[in-house]
């Protein structure tokens, strides 16, 4: 009996290839990275959830890492391969560092996908070998845009006395896009262009856009109500900070943001702001489906998709508890 279990092992342990190190329940095992720009953003911490939720469904290992400047993002690839991740997902901060991303990845023998930011090669194109999941952005600014007219519409506002300010965020394509197809439905609907006010963010984040913001509106006391556009929501949210502090409020501020996920505290208020409303994006798809997409990739050898566009649909402080609850945000 103990003999025939020997052999048994031996059996399993030849066919597993168990003499090159690694043990019987690693062999086989997959492990997916997944590395975001900024973790402290409710959006990315969305997305790491539902990845973590795909991992514990299909039963994969996955490491989250917060890849915040290049140097981070290239130690990350050589300790996600040193862990043996077969592949990774990013979300890079700098979506400039493509080539270098590509090359570590490979050297280092690892899959990648990108998501949310494509990645660019050293001649400014996008690197289209590297599958992309991203946000439909031109769409989603011109729901922004179109959302933003009718809100001013249902108030009576006429367009003497109100203005356009677009927090931008323009050396990234799927943001510049954004508030590019804003601008643009607002136009179409009539708005004068020139009444449009580019406040451009130096750090896309909240302090960045209230910066931004305040620097635009010196140059501008004579508008008496806003309505605002922005690349998200931490855009949109710096610039009614900065509108509050020179005394405009809800009833003269109309803002709409983009994501969905990171506006949730501000809807939360008692008092209304001027944050009206949001685009909600799918952090689900953005998480679980590039989760799931590496892991076929590895498990597999099933490449994804070379790109995946997605939408997103209007939130209110109104409607948000319940689109959100639907979807697993709340
Ligand atoms: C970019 C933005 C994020 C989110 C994502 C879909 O990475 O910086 O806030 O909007 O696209």
């Amino acid at each position: 009996m103990r003999a025939a279990v020997g052999a048994a092992a031996l059996a399993a342990m030849l066919f597993c290839g168990c003499g090159n190190g690694k043990s019987p329940a690693d062999a086989g095992h997959v492990k997916i990275g997944f590395l975001v720009k900024q973790p402290d953003e409710p959006w990315f911490q969305n997305e790491w959830k539902f990845a973590q939720q795909c991992a514990d469904s299909f039963g994969f290992t996955l490491i989250k890492i917060g890849a915040t400047d290049g140097e981070k993002v290239l130690s990350a690839i050589d300790n996600l391969a040193a862990q043996g991740v077969g592949g990774f997902v990013i979300c890079a901060p700098d979506v400039r560092l493509g080539s270098a991303i590509v090359g570590r990845a490979r050297a280092q023998g690892l899959k990648v996908m990108s998501v949310d930011d494509r990645l660019v090669g050293s001649d400014g194109r996008y690197i289209t070998e590297v599958p992309h999941l991203g946000i439909s952005a031109s769409e989603i600014g011109k729901t922004v845009g179109r959302a933003l007219a009718a809100e001013m519409a249902v108030r009576g506002w006429d367009t003497a006395g109100t203005a356009v300010c677009a927090v931008t965020w323009e050396e990234l394509q799927t943001t510049r896009e954004r508030t590019d197809g804003a601008i643009g439905a607002l136009v179409t609907a009539g708005f004068p262009e020139a009444r449009v006010f580019k406040a451009p963010q130096r750090v896309a984040d909240i302090p960045g856009a209230f910066d931004a913001v305040n620097a635009m509106l010196v140059q501008h006391p004579e508008i008496r109500r806003w309505l605002i556009c922005g690349n998200n929501d931490n855009a949109v949210l710096g610039a009614v900070r900065a509108m509050e502090g020179r005394g405009y409020d809800a009833a003269s501020v109309i803002g709409i943001g983009i994501n969905g996920t990171d506006c949730i505290v501000e809807f939360e208020k008692d008092k209304p702001t001027g944050f009206f409303a949001s685009i909600l994006l799918s952090p689900k798809q953005h998480g679980f489906d590039t989760a799931a997409m590496m892991y076929r990739w590895i498990k597999d050898g099933a490449e994804p998709p070379g790109e995946t566009y997605t939408a997103g649909i209007l939130i209110t402080r109104k409607t948000f508890r319940e689109i959100l609850s639907s979807q697993g945000l709340l």
